[in-house]
């Protein structure tokens, strides 16, 4: 067998597996990539709710990143759940020290789908200074974005124009996920090099799916870990979680009903 490329997340554990180190973990494997993990917590939560979540050291998550960039050939990271500022500015010196000029995907995880607030203010600056810069690649969804960019992201045109003031804000592309846009397509703009992009998929409707944002920005990741670019790893991606959801598992329990993603949905060919 011929190795494959390697990719790393930096995020929490999901008890649940749906979001977090196991969702991109599911994401690398699914997409032809061999995934490296260094955790920053472990979240207690099942979908729809977070119970606790317990970060380690930030200092810990650091030597993580060390000591995995001293052995394998990471061609892509990915970043998720950072849980507060001082993990935040670890992880962004790390991947100065190690992972220079390795592309590197920032998913800034501020708010479950399930409504929680999973970053304060002081872990959100030190996003907007430390680690956006450094990054290939910002993906927020439109209301991490509305706060980012401080207008509203609720139309096409908002969107689009949030997406293009994100990506001059902090020098760097920006995808800005429409999920929950107003409009008929799922469409997410990717803002690059002056250029705003539009990828659309149908929507699945009446699904809950958690870890629908880690799953899209692993997959980017693992796209580029195998070498292509933004603009062609961005819709191989949206084409990837797509499916995904479209072919989600159920389960009908006393206490309600509880979707997952299907990571079997679409392999994609090593
Ligand atoms: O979906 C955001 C997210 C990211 N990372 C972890 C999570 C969640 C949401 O629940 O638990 C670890």
């Amino acid at each position: 067998m011929t190795a494959p490329p390697v990719a790393l997340t930096i995020a929490g554990s999901d008890t649940s597996s749906g979001a977090g180190i196991q969702a991109d973990l599911k994401t690398f494997a699914a997409c032809g990539v061999y995934g490296l993990n260094a955790v920053t917590g472990v979240v207690a939560e099942v979908p729809g709710r977070v119970a606790r979540i317990v970060p380690m050291s930030a200092v810990f998550v650091a030597e993580q990143i060390k000591v995995l960039a001293a052995s394998f050939p990471i061609a892509a990271v990915k970043t998720g759940l950072l849980c507060n500022r001082e993990i935040v500015i670890a992880v962004a010196k790390a991947c100065d020290e190690c992972l220079r000029g390795v592309p590197l995907v920032v998913d800034p995880v501020m708010i479950a789908t399930s409504g929680d607030a999973l970053l304060d203010p002081p872990a959100i600056a030190a996003y907007e200074t430390e680690l956006f810069s450094r990054a290939t690649l910002i993906t927020p969804n439109a209301d991490e974005a509305a706060k980012l960019a401080a207008t509203p992201a609720a139309t096409r045109d908002e969107a689009r124009a949030a997406a293009a003031q994100l990506a001059r804000q902090y020098g760097t592309s920006v995808l800005l996920k429409g999920g929950h846009v107003r409009t008929d397509a799922a469409i997410d703009f990717l803002a690059t090099r002056g250029d705003v992009l539009e990828f659309a998929s149908p929507r699945t409707p009446n699904v809950r799916t958690h870890g629908t944002g880690c799953t899209y920005s692993a997959a980017i990741a693992a796209f580029l870990a195998r070498g292509e670019n933004l603009e062609s790893s961005v819709p191989a991606a949206k084409r990837y979680v797509s499916a995904a959801i479209h072919d989600h598992f159920t389960w009908e329990t006393p206490s309600g009903t509880i979707h997952a993603l299907n990571h079997a949905a679409s392999i994609v060919a090593p």
